[in-house]
């Protein structure tokens, strides 16, 4: 009987020591709690992308007897293997595969799918093609690793339908191992909502087979459905996916695995606010070059909103972050709000470099800084020598004419007849970009009494960056607001990324982070996370309800605004893996328990997933008021007050009132 005590656990991903997406950073971030409770019996297994591991990769000798026998036997046959340490925090051991080494056995491998499990696979389909042979790698290394190793309980995780081969064949040649299928999107759900669907009325009468059909994914469909029903356990990131793929996939998932990030707490407790005025320092450098011309707005009272992800122009918001953007505009006219909102979109589209006008807009304010700069140099040299010779410096006499004319031929050349451009890159397809068409039937030009302007980057951010040379880390630490009003979102890691930099941020009921916020905090919106719901209003109501957010931003003070960082921040800890990780823990637990029952007393009647018992944050303290204002008192269960030092709710020195009590949390009694 294997050891269920000390098990061997494999996570599996096309993404391991490879960036693509976000399933990168949800295994690179959860690594270090992975490591601290598996240690060496732990390894991730991905494709050996030869391009960028010799920099995230340094190889190593395996020590494990078993998974050195496995790798020996592969590589006799041909395989190539490369075995190292990830560099990234937490130093995991990788099994990477060269998927090149192995497409001499593509054909016979593709028809011995079609055989043992009944997946068709076209010809032409490069993508599909890797993924079958990395299926067939993995289960190859784990039958070899379990043929070798009789001791150890196994547990494989497999991530996405990428990695969808694997997890099929484990079952298909009984492999033993225990096995998990986590998804982190469906195909389907993907396809469908980026088409005018609507998807969630509709989620229990759509024709699966056919609708993978039209669109081209039927062979891919199969291996995602198929892997959700091969493992003993299968996971989603979050409750709106687990529904999805309830209804798409034709299984229920055991469990829901959300995503968390690794939380980086400063000592100081302010750094993060100081970093914020740094970071925006950099932004407003960007802004003054960008808007040469008509900078007739205060930077003081200017807000710098933003949204950045993949262009999925209809999946993530963009289209509603626009409209709402230009009614935003219609209201801040009409009050004659002092406020500017200079609004970011982030996202990559086909371009070819930036366009002159915006490489100009930084040279000139680069140019006027260091004319400035000499300038200034000059005249206090000059106040030092009048004064050190007694005399009292006069306002006229510090600028000479040759200063003065070199400033007016600086301020003459920030002239311009065009308004500040919108996109800072040339597109390959100007005409026909989603965004710049909807800019212009909304009328967003950057006139200059607009109160929104817009600046689209239509490629993400990094530090070498000629125009904004920020990293998005840094970026994000300079803006107020980050707005993600997102139709399709399994997660959304970036409103968790704002949250955990103390950065408010709106998001909506059908993307998993949202959900997972209103499931964990009695108002959200307390804490900096305005959710926008898309579920039970319409289009025109929730544009209207994302405008009303931004516009009710608009009226906060700094100091209401410096406060609600501080309380969004302070939410980190319930994004971090540490408690995040423990879903996980409790999943792996599930396999070990179905794959190997006879090694446990209780397996019949274990289930990881019954709740006890679920808290939710209370309202800040600082908020007068508490939920107990308003609410039904016999619904909770004041027995069972608690005082605790874990979730937060935790005062802050900044918040405004000076009410010193602990934090409570109310238990809702069981019906
Ligand atoms: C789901 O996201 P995916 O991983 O399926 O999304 P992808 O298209 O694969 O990847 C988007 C990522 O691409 C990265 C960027 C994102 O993490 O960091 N990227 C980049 O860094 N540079 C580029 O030039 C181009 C792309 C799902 F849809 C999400 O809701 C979940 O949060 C996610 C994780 O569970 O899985
Ligand atoms: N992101 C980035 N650079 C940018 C903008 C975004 O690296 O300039 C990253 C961001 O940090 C986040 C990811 O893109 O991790 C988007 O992930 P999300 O979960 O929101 O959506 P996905 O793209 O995975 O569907
Ligand atoms: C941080 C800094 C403060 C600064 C403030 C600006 O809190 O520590 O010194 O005044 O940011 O906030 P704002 O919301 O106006 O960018």
């Amino acid at each position: 009987m294997r050891d269920v005590t000390q098990p061997l656990l494999f996570e599996t991903s096309w993404e391991v020591a490879n960036k693509v997406g976000g399933i990168y950073t949800v295994i690179k971030t959860k690594v270090p709690v992975t490591v601290q409770e598996y240690g060496d019996r732990y390894h991730l297994t991905g494709p050996w992308n030869r391009y960028s591991a010799p920099v995230e990769v340094e190889e190593i000798e395996p020590e494990i007897p078993a998974i050195k026998a496995a790798i020996d036997s592969m590589t006799a046959q041909g395989i190539q293997v490369l075995y190292g340490r990830w560099l990234i925090d937490g130093a995991p051991r990788v099994i990477l595969f060269d998927i090149g080494s192995a497409a001499h056995k593509l054909d016979e491998w593709k028809g011995d799918l079609w055989r043992v499990a009944g997946i068709p696979s076209p010809p032409h389909d490069t993508e599909t093609n890797d993924s079958i042979i990395f299926g067939y790698l993995n289960a190859w290394l784990f039958g070899e690793v379990a043929k070798h190793d009789t001791e150890h309980a196994i547990i494989a995780q497999f991530h996405e339908w990428q990695a969808g081969v694997g997890a099929v064949l484990c079952n298909k040649r009984k492999i033993d191992v225990a096995t998990i299928f986590t998804t982190h999107a469906t195909l389907l759900g993907r396809y469908l909502c980026a088409g005018n669907v609507d998807f969630y009325n509709n989620l229990k009468h759509f024709n699966v087979d056919e609708e993978a059909g039209k669109r081209g994914i039927y062979h891919r469909y199969c291996i995602e459905r198929a892997a959700a029903h091969c493992v003993d356990v299968f996971t989603t990131v979050s409750n709106i996916t687990a529904y999805e793929a309830e209804y798409l996939l034709r299984r229920k998932p055991d469990g829901v695995l959300p995503n968390g990030l690794n939380v980086v707490k400063f000592s100081a407790m302010h750094e993060f606010q100081n970093l914020h005025q740094v970071a925006k320092e950099r932004i407003n450098h960007f802004v003054r070059g960008h808007f040469y011309g008509h900078y007739n707005f205060e930077l003081e009272n200017t807000l710098y909103f933003f949204t950045a992800g993949r262009y999925e122009y209809r999946n993530k918001g963009i289209d509603m972050y626009i409209e709402s953007l230009a009614r935003l505009n219609a209201r801040l006219k009409a009050c004659n709000s002092p406020i500017t909102v200079v609004a970011f979109i982030i996202t990559p589209a086909k371009v070819n470099s930036f366009t002159v006008e915006t490489l100009k807009g930084q040279a000139l304010i680069k140019q006027l800084e260091d004319t400035v700069q000499e300038v200034s140099t000059r005249v206090g040299k000059r106040i030092f020598e009048m004064a050190a010779r007694g005399k009292e410096p006069q306002l006229e006499d510090l600028l000479t004419e040759q200063d003065r004319v070199l400033l007016k031929r600086r301020v003459f050349s920030l002239k311009r007849d065009s308004l500040p451009p919108i996109v800072t890159h040339n597109m390959v397809s100007d005409s026909e970009d989603p965004v710049l068409s909807q800019l212009r039937a909304v009328h967003l030009f950057n006139n200059d009494d607009d109160r929104v302007k817009i600046v689209f980057h239509p490629e993400f951010l990094n530090a070498n960056n000629p125009v904004i040379g920020l990293d998005y880390e840094e970026f994000i630490r300079g803006t107020h607001l980050g707005v993600f009003p997102s139709y399709y979102e399994p997660w959304g890691y970036t409103p968790a990324e704002c949250t955990v930099m103390g950065v408010p941020s709106i998001t909506t009921n059908l993307s998993g982070f949202g959900c997972f916020m209103e499931d964990n905090i009695v108002n959200p919106q307390d804490y900096g996370i305005y959710i926008v719901d898309r579920r039970l209003k319409s289009a025109e109501e929730s544009m209207d309800q994302l405008a009303s957010y931004m516009f009710e931003f608009c009226q906060k003070t700094r100091r209401q605004r410096i406060n609600q960082r501080n309380r969004t921040e302070r939410l980190s800890d319930i994004l971090d893996w540490k408690r995040m990780g423990i879903e996980y823990m409790k999943a792996r637990q599930c396999a070990l328990r179905r794959c190997y029952p006879d090694s446990f007393d209780d397996s019949a009647s274990f289930s990881p997933y019954d709740r006890d018992e679920h808290l939710k944050i209370s309202r800040p303290q600082s908020i007068p008021g508490t939920p107990l204002i308003g609410a039904d008192l016999s619904t909770y269960d004041l027995a069972a007050l608690s005082i605790s030092a874990e979730l937060p709710g935790v005062r802050d020195q900044e918040d405004e009132d000076h009410d010193l009590r602990p934090p409570i949390n109310l238990k809702m009694k069981t019906p």
